[in-house]
C-alpha cells in the first residue's frame, strides 16, 4: 500500500478514532539550505525525501533483493533540549547544507535556531554487508559555539516500517538500553545506539508527538516488547555538559534484514589548548 504522511496520519486517526493533531514546532519557520537527496551502496539505496517539521525527516530505505522489496524506513530525526529549556526542538525545518556522494550523505547546522548555542554535523554512511542487506550508521556531532559551557540532551527517532509495511511490526529489547529488534514475518530490522541514556518504543506517533510538543519529554525504558504496531522508537542522551569549544559526537546503526553493528561510543572532545590559549589571550572584561 502506497502512503503519505497525511494518509498514514488519516489513515491511523480513523482506525483508532482520534482527533488529528496539530503538529508544530517553534522553528519550524527556520529554513535552512539542504536538498533531498539520495545514497547508494550496492543494490540498496537510502534516499531523504523531505525534511517534514525537522525531527521527521521523510526516508526511504529500498533493498529490492532483500527480506522485502519497499521501503522500511519511514521517517527519522534528531532533536535536543538545552539546559533550561521547557521543551525539546529539532534543528530547524531543513539543515544548511547537504551533500549526497556515493554511499554518504553529509548535513550541516550552522548556528542551529540561532541561538548562538552550537553548530552541528550528520554524516549519514549506507553499507550492504552481504548480498540483500542494508546498513545504516548516522553520526551526529555537536560543536558548542557559545562563550561558556552548554549543557544539552539529545534525541534521535526512527521510524521504521519493517517488511514495507507500517503495521504488524513486534519489537523487544535485544540489550538495555541501547539496542532494539524489530520484527514483521521474514523481515527484520535492528535499532542501536552508543552510550545513550535511554530508550523508548511506541505506536506511532505518540513518541513524535511527545518530542514535538511544548513540555519536556525524558525517554523513560518503557514500550518493549512492543506490539504488533506501527513501530517507532528513540534514543536520548542525556544532561552532556559540552565544554567552550568544545564538542559532542554520538552514533547510531540500523541493520535491515542485516545484524546492525556496534555504534561508538559518545565522544566529548574537549579543546583544553584552544580555550587555554584563549583564555590567556583575552583580558577578562568588567
Ligand atoms: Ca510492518
Ligand atoms: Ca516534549
Ligand atoms: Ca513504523
Amino acid at each position: 500500500m502506497k502512503y503519505n504522511s497525511t494518509s498514514k496520519t488519516i489513515f491511523l486517526a480513523a482506525t483508532l478514532g482520534l482527533a488529528l493533531p496539530a503538529l508544530a514546532n517553534k522553528y519550524d519557520d527556520i529554513r535552512g539550505g539542504g536538498a533531498p537527496g539520495t545514497i547508494t551502496e550496492g543494490t540498496a539505496t537510502y534516499d531523504v525525501t523531505g525534511f517534514d517539521g525537522g525531527l521527521d525527516w521523510r526516508t526511504s530505505i529500498v533493498v529490492p533483493d532483500g527480506p522485502a522489496a519497499t521501503d522500511r524506513l519511514w521517517a527519522s530525526g534528531w532533536a535536543y533540549r538545552l539546559m533550561g529549556d521547557t521543551q525539546e526542538s529539532n534543528f530547524g525545518a531543513a539543515p544548511s547544507t547537504s551533500d549526497y556522494t556515493g554511499n554518504v550523505a553529509t548535513f550541516t547546522w550552522s548556528d542551529v535556531n540561532g541561538l548562538g548555542a552550537f553548530d552541528a554535523s550528520l554524516v549519514v554512511e549506507l553499507s550492504q554487508p552481504n548480498a540483500g542487506e542494508a546498513v545504516i550508521t548516522r553520526t551526529l556531532t555537536i560543536e558548542n559555539i557559545s562563550d561558556g559551557s552548554i549543557t544539552i540532551d539529545v534525541f534521535n527517532y526512527e521510524d521504521f516500517d519493517i517488511n514495507g509495511s507500517f503495521g504488524n511490526d513486534t519489537a523487544a529489547l535485544t540489550n538495555d538500553p541501547d539496542h532494539i529488534t524489530i520484527i514483521d514475518g521474514p523481515d527484520t530490522g535492528e535499532y542501536r545506539a552508543g552510550g545513550n541514556t535511554n530508550f523508548q518504543v511506541t505506536a506511532f506517533q505518540v513518541l513524535l508527538l511527545a518530542l514535538e510538543d511544548a513540555a519536556v519529554t525524558d525517554l523513560d525504558g518503557s514500550g518493549l516488547p512492543f506490539g504488533p504496531g506501527d513501530f517507532t522508537g528513540a534514543f536520548q542522551w542525556s544532561m552532556v555538559e559540552i565544554p567552550l569549544f568544545g564538542s559532542y559526537t554520538v552514533q547510531t546503526t540500523n541493520g535491515f534484514g542485516a545484524l546492525a553493528p556496534t555504534p561508538a561510543d559518545p565522544v566529548l572532545i574537549d579543546d583544553v589548548i584552544w580555550r587555554d590559549s584563549f583564555e590567556t589571550s583575552a583580558p577578562p572584561v568588567f
